[in-house]
This record gives structure tokens, C-alpha cells and sequence, in this order.
């Protein structure tokens, strides 16, 4: 079992009464999110209205949105409110839980995936670490749900994400033929390049405390996701930052908006046309962040590379094909693709 006072939440209730953090929590000075974040006139991360009538519009605005900022959210989803409620609440009163409650569903060191309570995902460049516990478990498709990483407390955790899952499949079948409606394709050609039904859905829950010094640490480091998309719910708390044109701009927070990050996994299928988001999270002084991504991705053994379709003589193309687990493994390792 890991140990206890290693996870962050710990350390924050020690934090607040010294007052300070570790040093091992400051980023440098490139990476403070006090320098860093731009403070000048804001330009507008795009909203979206899945529920516009006009279709040749609505895959317009999401091509638009993929190819200048990878990111945008969306409102009128179809995704109930009773639905985002219920899952919210569920992971908050898990992580309000005794730490040894928690502990209970810690990712078993060493293994070769990423479901548990408290995983550190990435290697970090420099050592730096970064101000939140995680709890992964998978929701989506059965054969690959490990019901021992879904908590039992909350009684209702169990139908809440069941619920959630079943709604977020349908936004995520829209997205994925309106992204390829936007690149001249057939609706179905992203989805099926995926893995069609087998895609499958890692839902993360974040869940960053409150930090005496917000101005010198983030929630979660530079990236951009592996994931063909990522759809993202976060609490009310905003913290999401995106990088565009060498700069970091604050996402606002839009009651019951869904986030949409496209992840590495459709640059590549578009071969560039849609870009992956750089993003990070700032975290906050009095308040808890959390937020819920559900990582949609090809199963492990399916082949992502760019598609025929888009590659010719004057596009060659841009990125390797190979097994997203191959992939995964790079990326998770810090290793060239
Ligand atoms: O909390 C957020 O808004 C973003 C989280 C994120 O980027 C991640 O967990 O990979």
C-alpha cells in the first residue's frame, strides 16, 4: 500500500498551517503560473452549441475550434445535468473519505496500467511535483471495467458513472463524425479508425486541494493528452490554462459545459489538420479544484497512424504509424515517438 503522507491532499492540510509549500511543489520560473498566465485582453475559447440545427455550421465551428485551439466546450449537449450532478458528487464524497478508506483503491505499484487512487502518471522533466491526487478507473467497454478500482463508498458510485458513461458515449459518437464531416470525410471514418465500438473510455478524477502559494505551483503539468479526444467535467472552481500563440490563457467556467480537448491520437489520424492541446491547471488558495476527463482512446493493440486519405505527395505524412500502446509507452516514459 502506498504511503499515506505522500498524497497531496496531506500535504496541503499541512501546508495551510505552515503557511507555505515544499520546495519539490515550486515550478521554476518558466513555469510559475503567477509570471506566466497572460493577463491581457483574453481572446474567447470557443463555445459551442451542439444543439445548433444548421449541421454545416455546427462542423464548421468544431473544424475551426480543433485546428486553432484543440480545445472548446460545449453546451446543449444532451448530456442531463442530473447525470454530471450525480457523477460529481459521487467522486467528491469519495475523496472526502479517511485517507485509509482511499488507500484501499491505490494502483498497485508496478502495474501496467494506470487504474487506482493516487497514480502518478507522467515522469517529470525536472523532478517538480505537482498539486493533486487522482483516482483512474476505466468506464467503458465492459470486458474492460476493473470494478475493484470503482469505489463502494458512495453506495451510488457505481450507477452514477454507469449513467454518465452511457450519456458521454453519445456526445463522444457526435463529435467523432462532425470531426470527421470537418475534414472532408465520411461521419463514420474517425470513429472506425479508432477502433469503432471497441474505443475505449479511462475516466480520471482529479482532485486538486486548496494551496497556500497557487502563484508558484500548477495542478498538473504542461501536456497534451494521448487520447483521440478527451471530454472534460470540471467543478465550479475555473484552473484550466491553454497555450496559443506562446502564450497561457485561462478557460472560464461555464455551468454544465462539457470540455473537449482533442488528444494525439486525432492530430495524427488528421495528420495535423486538428491540433492536440498543450493545456495545464493552476490550482487555488481557498478553494478545492476538481475536475472529471474521460480519456477516449483506441484499445491497446489498434494501429493509429495518419490516414490514406490524407496523405499525398504534397501532404506527406507527418507522424509514425504504430499500436497505441506503443505509443502510450513513449509517451508515458518520456520517450520519441
Ligand atoms: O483539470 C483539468 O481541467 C485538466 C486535467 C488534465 O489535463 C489531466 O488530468 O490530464
Amino acid at each position: 500500500m502506498a504511503e499515506v503522507q505522500t498524497r497531496v491532499q496531506a500535504i496541503a492540510n499541512m501546508s495551510s498551517i505552515i503557511d507555505t509549500i515544499p520546495a519539490e511543489f515550486i515550478r521554476s520560473e518558466k513555469e510559475q503560473p503567477a509570471l506566466t498566465t497572460f493577463t491581457g485582453p483574453t481572446p474567447e475559447i470557443p463555445t459551442i452549441d451542439l444543439s445548433d440545427p444548421d449541421q454545416d455550421n455546427l462542423v464548421r465551428v468544431i473544424a475551426d475550434a480543433s485546428r486553432e485551439w484543440g480545445l472548446f466546450q460545449i453546451v446543449n449537449h444532451g448530456l442531463p445535468v442530473e447525470a454530471i450532478k450525480n457523477l460529481q458528487e459521487a467522486g467528491k464524497t469519495f475523496f472526502e473519505l479517511p485517507a485509509e478508506e482511499k488507500e484501499l483503491y491505490a494502483r498497485p505499484p508496478g502495474a501496467n496500467h494506470l487504474e487506482g487512487y493516487g497514480t502518478k502518471l507522467q515522469k517529470e522533466m525536472e523532478g517538480k511535483k505537482t498539486w493533486v491526487d487522482y483516482l483512474f478507473h476505466n468506464i467503458w467497454p465492459p470486458a474492460r471495467i476493473n470494478y475493484q478500482f470503482w469505489p463502494k463508498n458512495p453506495a451510488s458510485y457505481r450507477e452514477a458513472n454507469e449513467e454518465y458513461a452511457k450519456h458521454l458515449r453519445l456526445v463522444a459518437d457526435k463529435l467523432f463524425s462532425y470531426l470527421s464531416l470537418g475534414i472532408g470525410l465520411e461521419p463514420n471514418v474517425l470513429k472506425d479508425a479508432l477502433g469503432g465500438e471497441e474505443v475505449e473510455y479511462l475516466l480520471k478524477i482529479n482532485y486538486y486541494p486548496p494551496c497556500p502559494r497557487p502563484d508558484l505551483t500548477l495542478g498538473v503539468a504542461p501536456h497534451t493528452d494521448m487520447s483521440a479526444i478527451t471530454i472534460l467535467v470540471p467543478n465550479e472552481v475555473a484552473g484550466l490554462q491553454v497555450f496559443k500563440d506562446d502564450r497561457w490563457f485561462d478557460a472560464k467556467y461555464i455551468p454544465n459545459a462539457l470540455i473537449i480537448h482533442i488528444g494525439d491520437q486525432i492530430q495524427i489520424l488528421s495528420n495535423g489538420k486538428y491540433k492536440s492541446v498543450f493545456h495545464r491547471t493552476t490550482v487555488n488558495k481557498d478553494k478545492t479544484r476538481m475536475s472529471w476527463p474521460v480519456f477516449c482512446s483506441p484499445p491497446p493493440e489498434h494501429v493509429i497512424g495518419p490516414l490514406p486519405q490524407l496523405v499525398d505527395e504534397e501532404n506527406p505524412a507527418k507522424f509514425k504509424t504504430k499500436k497505441y500502446k506503443d505509443y502510450e509507452y513513449c509517451k508515458l516514459n518520456k520517450l520519441p515517438q
